[in-house]
C-alpha cells in the first residue's frame, strides 16, 4: 500500500508513505504534490495521523437512552438509578447487538483503540461475558481494553469485592472503581487501596472513576496518586473525570499537583459528559464541572479526552465522533489559543494511547503497525476548524473505511 500527498502532524510539506505486511515500511518527504494514479491512496494534502483513541466509554450501556425512562434531572445519580433498572434486563444478545452497532460508529469515525468500562455490579456479569466474547470478532477493527467497573461501589455493594475478583476470570485488563459513590469517605479510601493492591497482585492496569462530583471535599485523587507513587505504578494508572478538581480551592490544588506530577498517573476528561452531568445542583453561576485539563497538560502530565457515553442513561446524544468531543472540550477548557490548537489532536490520539499503555505500537513510524486515518484538513488547526470527516481509516494495511470529500457542483463558483 502506498499513500501520497499526505501531510503529517508537526511537519510541513507532503509525504509518501508505504506499508507492507501490515507495517509502515517507509516515510519520505516529497518535493511537492505528485500526480495521482489508480494504485495509490491520494491524501490530497489532508492530514494522515494515527487513529483516534477512545480511552473511556461504557459500551455495556450504549444505545439504551430512555429505557426504562429518560434522565429528567440530568444528574449522574439519576443515571445510575435508571441504569440499575435497565441492568437487570440485560441479555447476551441485547448487549452484543448494541456494542456491535456502536463499534461500527467508532470505526466509521476513525477510532481503532478503545477502553470500555463494564459494570460488574451484576451477580451474573452478563455484560462483561457478552463483551469479552466479542473480542476476536472485533480485533480486525479495534483493540479493546476492558475495565471491571463497579458502578454501584465495591465496599457498598453486596459481594462487591467478590464480583471484582470474579470479573478477572472474564478478560478484564483494567481494574476500575468509584470511590466518590461509596457510602462513606472511609469506604472510598478503602476501595482505592483495595483496587491498587488487586491490580498490583494481578499485574493489571487501573482506571478509576475518581471524584466525578461537584463536591470540593471529594479528594480520592490524592489517595489514588499516593498509592500509585508508593507502588511505582503511575504510568499504568488513570484517574477518570476528576471533576471535583474544578471546585478545589487553588491552594489545595497547587499542593495536590506536586503529588500528581510525581505519581505520573494519566488523566481522562469527558468534556461533553461533564458539562452535561455536572453543575446540576448549582443555580447561577453554574460550574462547568470539568477537570483542569489545561493546567494538567501545562504541568507536563498526560491528559486525554473521551466520549464516555453514547445515548445512554447519562447522556442522550453522542455518535462516535471524537472530533466533536475535542471541539467541545477545547471550548469549555479555554483551550482555543493558537498554541493549544496546534497540538489539539494529541488529546484524542497519542495522549489516549499513553493512557492505554499502547504507545509502543502506536504512531506513524517505520516498523510500527500500519494503522492510520486520513482526516480532512492539513494540520491540527485546520482539522478543528473544518470539523471535517475521516476520509480513510486503515488498520494493518487494510482499508476499514473510505469516503469522498464533497464535490462542488461545477455551476457553483464563489471564489
Ligand atoms: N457511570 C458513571 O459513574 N459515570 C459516568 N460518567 C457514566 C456512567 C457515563
Ligand atoms: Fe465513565
Amino acid at each position: 500500500m502506498k499513500i501520497i500527498n499526505a501531510r503529517l502532524r508537526a511537519s510541513l510539506g507532503y509525504f509518501t508513505i508505504t506499508c507492507s505486511n501490515g507495517l509502515f515500511e517507509s516515510i519520505t518527504e516529497q518535493s511537492g504534490l505528485i500526480e495521482s494514479s489508480a494504485e495509490v491512496i491520494d491524501a490530497k494534502g489532508n492530514l494522515m495521523c494515527a487513529p483516534f483513541v477512545e480511552p473511556h466509554i461504557h459500551l455495556d450501556a450504549v444505545l439504551t437512552a430512555g429505557e426504562p425512562k429518560w434522565n429528567a434531572s440530568g444528574t449522574l445519580f439519576e443515571g445510575i438509578e435508571i441504569w440499575a433498572k435497565r441492568k437487570v434486563l440485560l441479555s447476551h444478545e441485547d448487549v452484543q447487538k448494541r456494542v456491535l452497532k456502536t463499534v461500527e460508529l467508532l470505526v466509521e469515525n476513525g477510532v481503532q483503540h478503545v477502553r470500555t468500562h463494564i459494570d460488574i455490579t451484576d451477580p451474573d456479569l452478563v455484560a462483561l461475558k457478552a463483551i469479552n466474547a466479542l473480542r476476536t470478532k472485533l480485533a480486525p477493527y479495534i483493540d479493546l481494553q476492558i475495565v471491571a467497573f463497579p458502578q454501584e461501589g465495591i465496599m457498598s455493594f453486596p459481594k462487591g469485592t467478590e464480583l471484582m475478583e470474579q470479573s478477572l476470570q472474564h478478560g478484564v485488563d483494567v481494574i476500575g472503581g468509584i470511590p466518590h459513590f461509596e457510602y462513606t469517605r472511609e469506604y472510598g479510601v478503602q476501595s482505592v487501596e483495595w483496587i491498587m493492591d488487586l491490580a498490583e497482585k494481578h499485574n493489571k492496569l487501573v482506571d478509576i472513576h475518581c471524584d466525578e462530583i461537584d463536591d470540593e471535599a471529594s479528594r480520592f485523587l490524592e489517595v489514588l496518586a499516593t498509592a500509585a507513587l508508593e507502588k511505582n505504578m503511575g504510568e499504568r494508572v488513570t484517574a477518570s473525570h476528576t471533576t471535583a478538581m474544578h471546585s478545589y480551592n487553588n491552594a489545595y490544588c497547587y499542593k495536590l499537583f506536586r503529588l500528581l506530577k510525581k505519581s505520573k498517573i494519566n488523566f481522562v476528561s469527558c468534556p461533553t459528559e461533564s458539562i452535561h452531568l455536572q453543575g446540576r445542583f448549582d443555580t447561577y453561576p453554574k460550574r462547568r464541572g470539568i477537570t483542569r485539563v489545561k493546567e494538567i497538560r501545562d504541568a507536563g502530565m498526560n491528559v486525554c479526552f473521551a466520549q464516555d457515553s453514547i445515548q445512554d442513561p447519562w447522556y442522550p446524544v453522542g455518535n462516535g465522533k471524537l472530533l466533536r468531543v475535542l471541539d467541545s472540550g477545547l471550548h469549555s477548557c479555554h483551550m482555543l489559543g493558537h498554541e493549544d490548537l496546534m497540538t489539539a489532536l494529541d488529546l484524542i490520539t497519542i495522549n489516549g494511547a499513553k493512557t492505554l499503555n499502547i504507545a509502543d505500537r502506536y504512531g506513524i513510524e517505520v516498523g510500527k503497525p500500519a494503522n492510520f486515518i486520513i482526516v480532512e484538513g492539513g494540520d491540527d488547526v485546520e482539522v478543528i476548524q473544518k470539523q471535517g470527516e475521516v476520509l480513510y481509516s486503515v488498520r494493518e494495511g487494510k482499508i476499514l473505511i473510505s469516503r469522498q470529500p464533497y464535490v462542488l457542483n461545477e455551476k457553483v463558483n464563489l471564489v
